[in-house]
């Protein structure tokens, strides 16, 4: 292994921080072509500086539950890169958040911005909280008392919040309420706005879309297609399920979905309607759709299964894993391909491990869309809400929609070309992280030492 390469992340492994540890050897092993072809990086002390964030802000959260009683979390933002534009990125709500997960979020989201080509830096956020189970009276209780601390660190040009998991339109909207009557301001500082109050037409469909259309043109490159390839997704929240819904326009067939407890499988493919209905308007569980698909007349029965390891064991062509991080292991990735799949599109952040990913690089009929090229499109979107935000316009669904798909189709051809010119033909990973890095490190150098 390069020199440079070896000693940071040596110097990483002291943090005790597995997750963003895993997130940096990812991207900086990915590194080496050009780091050992160009020297300026390592003379510039790029990776030494983008491994640390620039600001890391920890705060105490108190809100008051439906008894009455004051409970605490921790609330987080990791400011991590403001070489390209404002930070910019998620904010999660989960009891598994802390500083080493938020960091691995924070830093994959620097490339996945830089790869949009748009003026974002990468930022991340969020609390402990558990969302799960809390009252609607709750809910708003914690995202304005959440708010009450992030709103001194955030803004318009600065750092511009959005959603992730546990946070939607719902929580995007306490949030910007709190905002507004903490500020004054009435701006772009959240995205993911509601439609009737600053939203982008097209956001919340913007990551299954975008990643729909990345898995479109990297199929199209290999002269295949879409059309017909039955698709296992994980997951059933924002990405899950605007990803099922274009794949079914696409002419594709996703017939898996799944929560944290289980998972269901619907040969028939998922029905995205009721998919809507159960997650989006009655906030339930995919058991949920399995027992209402099992009691509607004239459909086929679909099967649930408690424990959510299952999902990656149906046949199918493809694989969409678009629920968390480390939900697809070597041996899924096996089975996976032991089964039939030939391409695996991710929708959720870092959602395959390092050896799961080894193994899918290596298979020579088999196509891998990284993370950080194929989820762009959510934060691509939010962008384009900021641009509207700016200039006080609303553009239309379509006019949002065309330009999610182009960009989209720029970072494939951007990540393929890359991975080219560095020798290593079809490898979107090292495509997409050396495209994603150049533009973030140039900046750096050209901005001076800070
Ligand atoms: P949601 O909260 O809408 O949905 C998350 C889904 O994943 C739920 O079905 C949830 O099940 C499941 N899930 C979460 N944690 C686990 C777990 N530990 N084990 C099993 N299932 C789990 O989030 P999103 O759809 O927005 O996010 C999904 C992924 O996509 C995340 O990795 C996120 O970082 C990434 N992403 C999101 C973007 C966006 O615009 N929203 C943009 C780019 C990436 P349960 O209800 O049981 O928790
Ligand atoms: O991981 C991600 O890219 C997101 N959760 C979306 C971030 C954003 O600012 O829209």
């Amino acid at each position: 292994m390069n020199a440079y390469v070896n000693s940071v992340l040596n110097n990483l492994a002291n943090y005790n921080q597995p997750v963003f540890l895993q997130a940096a050897t990812e991207v900086i092993r990915s590194l080496e072509p050009i780091l050992s072809t160009q020297k300026k990086y390592e003379e510039h002390a790029i990776l030494e500086r983008l491994v640390i964030p620039e600001k890391t802000t920890i705060f105490r959260v108190v809100w008051i539950d439906d008894a009455g009683k004051a409970n605490t979390n921790l609330g987080y933002r990791v400011q991590f890169s403001s070489a390209l534009g404002p930070y910019k990125g998620g904010l999660r709500f989960h009891p598994s958040v802390n500083l080493d997960v938020l960091k691995f979020l924070g830093f994959e989201q620097i490339f996945k911005n830089s790869l949009t080509g748009l003026m974002i830096g990468g930022g991340k956020g969020g609390a402990n909280f558990d969302p799960k189970g809390k009252s609607e009276a709750e809910i708003m209780r914690f995202c304005q008392a959440f708010m009450s601390e992030l709103a001194k660190l955030i803004g318009a040009t600065t750092d511009v919040p959005a959603g992730d998991i546990g946070v939607g339109g719902r929580e995007i909207g306490y949030m910007f309420g709190k905002y507004k009557q903490i500020t004054g301001h009435y701006d772009g500082t959240l995205t993911g706005k509601g439609l009737k109050w600053g939203g982008s037409l097209a956001r919340t469909e913007a990551t299954g879309y975008g990643c729909v259309y990345f898995a479109d043109e990297m199929l199209k490159k290999a002269g295949q297609g879409l059309q017909g390839k039955v698709c296992a997704v994980s997951g059933s929240g924002n990405v899950a399920i605007y990803t099922i819904e274009k794949l079914h326009a696409f002419g594709a067939r996703a017939v898996t979905i799944s929560d944290s407890s289980g998972f269901v499988y619907d040969k028939a493919g998922i029905d995205v309607a009721l998919l809507k209905e159960i997650k989006e308007v009655q906030r339930g569980r995919v058991s949920d759709y399995a027992k209402a698909k099992k009691s509607a007349e004239f459909t086929p029965a679909s099967k649930y299964k408690s424990g959510t390891n299952g999902v990656w064991s149906v046949p199918c062509d493809g694989a969409f894993p678009s629920a968390t991080q480390n939900e697809l292991s070597l041996q899924d990735a096996k089975t996976l391909y032991k089964n039939g799949c030939r391409f695996v599109a991710e929708g959720a952040n870092m959602p395959s491990t390092l050896e799961a990913i080894e193994f899918m690089l290596a298979q020579k009929d088999f196509f891998f869309a990284p993370a950080k090229a194929a989820n762009a499109g959510g934060v691509a979107t939010s962008q384009l809400e900021m641009q509207q935000n700016a200039s006080m316009t609303q553009w239309s669904f379509d006019e949002v929609d065309k330009k999610l798909h182009a960009i989209m189709k720029n970072i494939f051809h951007n990540s393929y070309e890359t991975a080219k010119e560095f020798k290593y033909k079809g490898n979107l990973l090292i495509g997409a992280n050396i495209a994603g890095f150049q533009k973030v490190a140039d900046a750096m150098i050209e901005q001076g030492y800070c």
